[in-house]
C-alpha cells in the first residue's frame, strides 16, 4: 500500500469490484433482456477464443460463465451483476461466440444478427470488450463486429480487444501479433491476455473499472490519462 506500488493497489480494487460479480438473468433472445438503466460492458467474440474462461478469470469465479471444450454451446445472453454491497453499477454481459463452422447456416445468421441488433441498439451498453485468440488475431468476423460498433466508439462506446490464450505464443510473436491488431483495430485499446499464466488480468480488470468508475481517481496514470 506504499506509493511506489500504486498498480497493484489499483488492480486490487478493480479485482475486488469484478469479484462481486453475480448471475443476474439470461435471456434466449434480445428481446428477453431486460431493459436497465446501469452500464453494461459486453465480452464478445469467436467461439472459443476463451470468453468464458477469461470472465472467470477476470471475476476469479470458476463456474460463473459456463467454459466448455465444446465450442458454440452457448447460445444465450447471460447477465451478471457488479457492485460492492449489493449496489449494482455495472453489468457484465456475456454474449454467444460466434463463427463455429458446426452451427447450422440458419443459426449462424440468426446469431449475427442479433449481436448486431444487441451492439446497435442496447442503450446501457458502455463498453465491448472482443476477445480474439492471438494466434488467429482479427478474423473477418471479428471485423464485421468492429465495423457494427464504429458507430458508437465514435460517440463515446469504449472497447478493447484482448488477445487470449497469449501462453501460446513467445515474445516475438506476441509483439508481432499485438501491433497487427493495434493496426487493425484503428488505434483501439489492445492488450494481450492469459487466463492460464495471468498475463494482462490486472490490467483488463483496471481497464474495465476505471471505464465505470471515471470520477474515481486512480493510482495508476496510466490507466486514466488527465
Ligand atoms: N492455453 C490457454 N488456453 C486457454 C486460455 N483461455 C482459454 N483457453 C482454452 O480455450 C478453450 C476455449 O475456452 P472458452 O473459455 O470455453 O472459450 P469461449 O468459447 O470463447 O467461451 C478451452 O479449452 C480453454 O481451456 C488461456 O489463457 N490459455
Ligand atoms: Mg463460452
Amino acid at each position: 500500500m506504499t506509493p511506489t506500488e500504486p498498480v497493484r493497489v489499483d488492480a486490487k480494487l478493480a479485482l475486488g469490484w469484478l469479484h462481486t460479480a453475480r448471475f443476474l438473468t439470461t435471456a434466449p433472445q434480445l428481446e428477453h433482456l431486460p431493459a436497465l438503466d446501469v452500464a453494461e460492458i459486453a465480452f464478445v467474440g469467436r467461439s472459443n477464443a476463451g470468453k468464458s474462461t477469461c470472465i472467470n478469470t477476470l471475476t476469479q469465479q470458476n463456474r460463473l460463465a459456463f467454459a466448455s471444450k465444446t465450442p458454440g454451446r452457448t447460445q444465450s445472453i447471460n447477465l451478471f451483476s457488479l457492485g460492492k454491497q449489493g449496489l449494482t453499477d455495472a453489468v457484465l454481459a456475456d454474449l454467444p461466440g460466434y463463427g463455429y463452422a458446426a452451427v447450422p447456416k440458419q443459426a449462424k445468421l440468426r446469431w449475427q444478427r442479433v449481436m448486431a441488433n444487441y451492439l446497435v441498439s442496447r442503450e446501457n451498453l458502455r463498453a465491448v470488450v472482443l476477445l480474439c485468440d492471438a494466434r488467429l488475431g482479427l478474423t473477418e468476423l471479428d471485423d464485421i463486429l468492429l465495423e457494427v460498433i464504429r458507430p458508437r466508439v465514435e460517440q463515446g462506446l469504449h472497447f478493447l480487444v484482448l488477445l487470449t490464450k497469449a501462453d501460446k505464443l513467445n515474445r516475438s510473436e506476441a509483439a508481432r501479433a499485438l501491433s497487427i491488431v493495434q493496426l487493425q483495430a484503428g488505434g483501439g485499446q489492445v492488450q494481450m491476455f492469459s487466463a492460464l499464466k495471468r498475463q494482462g488480468v490486472e490490467q483488463a480488470a483496471q481497464t474495465l473499472w476505471h471505464w465505470i468508475h471515471p470520477q474515481i481517481p486512480t493510482a495508476n496514470p496510466a490507466a486514466n490519462p488527465t
